[in-house]
């Protein structure tokens, strides 16, 4: 009898009964960061089961593409949008998913109305101060509970580490950026701040984050996180990247990678505008992959994600989250920038819903010991 439950067992533990292998990324990753990716509307309400199995099996954690900018939830001053945001964070809590905000002040996707009066004359720091505050108080209160933290000021910093000259730099002054976490922290005092930005490899924009980062703390802000936002190609220097998440830590704040994607297209040099249209040639050339991605590219592209999963996992103490921008390579806004109607490949998913090789690789990695 003994013998038969000992058979039982083996055979059970064999055909993996027994076993907590985890095969989604969600689950991997469980105790490791939250793995997200940013909705658009469309997916939100989507009535695709395989779709939206694959949204809820995959990921803890969504962010939304763009219904929760400003030009969105006030397109008006006083007019406030909020039914796409509140619909996703209905999918999100149905799901069991944390849900990000993103994000409150950017120079674009800022509705115009913001900087100016009504005569259309640029507004005084006073008014803009008063809008900002506005905005961010009725957003954050809005969504006070449901969203985990806010992306407060997304790409307020230039690749060479100084400020970018946007309106709300130029009409307030660089303490725009103080302005905005002070007021998103009296809105939801619950609330995780973030900043948010891109080309974090690079050394200036890295140096320029640290500063603003001690600045905040300095003046007493609440920052929890550094958004890296990571639209990367095959020629981000990795070593730098990893540099910038080291320093940011140190810093004395988390990190999150926030918008993750990988394009396998060539960057253009030089303005395409019209030449994208009327040379098929020229086309051609920077649209190389129009009919699949070749054997040996798609290994290149697995391989670079193994290499920054790598990066993630080493650094899951202070890793909070790791968001890819879209869900399937299709949906992918890479395929319309910067050149419009090219078919790129930057994802986790491809464009009949199936996971790409490293989807496999990285989930193996997260199980193993090498990152406990
Ligand atoms: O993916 C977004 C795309 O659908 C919008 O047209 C675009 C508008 O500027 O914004 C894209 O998302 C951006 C994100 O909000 C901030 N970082 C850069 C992202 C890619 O442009």
């Amino acid at each position: 009898m003994k013998r038969s439950v000992f058979l039982l067992a083996a055979v059970m533990a064999t055909i993996g009964v027994f076993s907590q292998k985890a095969t989604t990324m969600r689950e991997a990753f469980a105790d490791k960061f939250l793995i997200g990716t940013a909705l658009n509307t469309r997916q939100v309400v989507s009535r695709d089961k395989a779709l939206q199995a694959l949204i809820k099996d995959n990921f803890s954690a969504v962010v939304a593409e763009n219904c929760m900018k400003a030009e969105v939830l006030q397109p008006q001053e006083g007019v406030f949008n909020f039914k796409d945001g509140d619909r996703l964070c209905d999918l999100a809590e149905k799901n069991g998913q944390v849900v990000t905000g993103h994000c409150l002040i950017w120079h674009s996707q800022a509705p115009r109305w913001f900087f100016t009066d009504k005569d259309g004359k640029t507004v005084s720091r006073e008014v803009l101060v008063q809008r900002m505050k506005d905005h961010i108080y009725k957003v954050v209160r809005h969504y006070k509970g449901r969203v985990k933290g806010w992306d407060v000021v997304n790409e307020a910093i230039e690749g060479n580490g100084d400020f970018r000259k946007s309106r709300f730099y130029k009409i307030i002054g660089p303490d725009f950026i103080r302005l905005a976490f002070q007021f998103a922290h009296e809105a939801d005092p619950e609330a995780e701040l973030y900043y948010n930005d891109y080309g974090m490899d690079s050394p200036g924009k890295r140096e320029g984050v640290v500063r603003l980062i001690k600045d905040l703390k300095a003046h007493g802000c609440r920052i929890d996180a550094v958004g890296m936002q990571s639209h990367v190609g095959f020629n981000t220097p990795l070593d730098e990247y990893e540099k910038s998440m080291d320093t940011f830590i140190a810093a004395g704040v988390k990190v999150m990678v926030t918008e993750l994607d990988l394009s396998v297209l060539p960057w253009p040099k030089g303005n395409y505008g019209a030449a994208v249209e009327t040379n098929f040639e020229y086309q051609k050339k920077i649209d190389p992959y129009k009919d699949g991605l070749p054997k040996a590219k798609a290994k290149e592209a697995d391989d670079f994600y193994i290499k920054l999963f790598d990066i993630y996992l080493r650094h899951s103490k202070d890793l909070t989250r790791v968001t890819f921008w879209g869900v399937t390579d299709g949906d992918s806004w890479k395929n319309g920038f910067p050149v419009r109607g090219r078919t790129d490949y930057p994802l986790a998913f491809d464009r009949k819903m199936k996971p790409k090789g490293f989807v496999k690789t990285i989930v193996e990695m997260a199980q193993s010991d090498k990152y406990n």
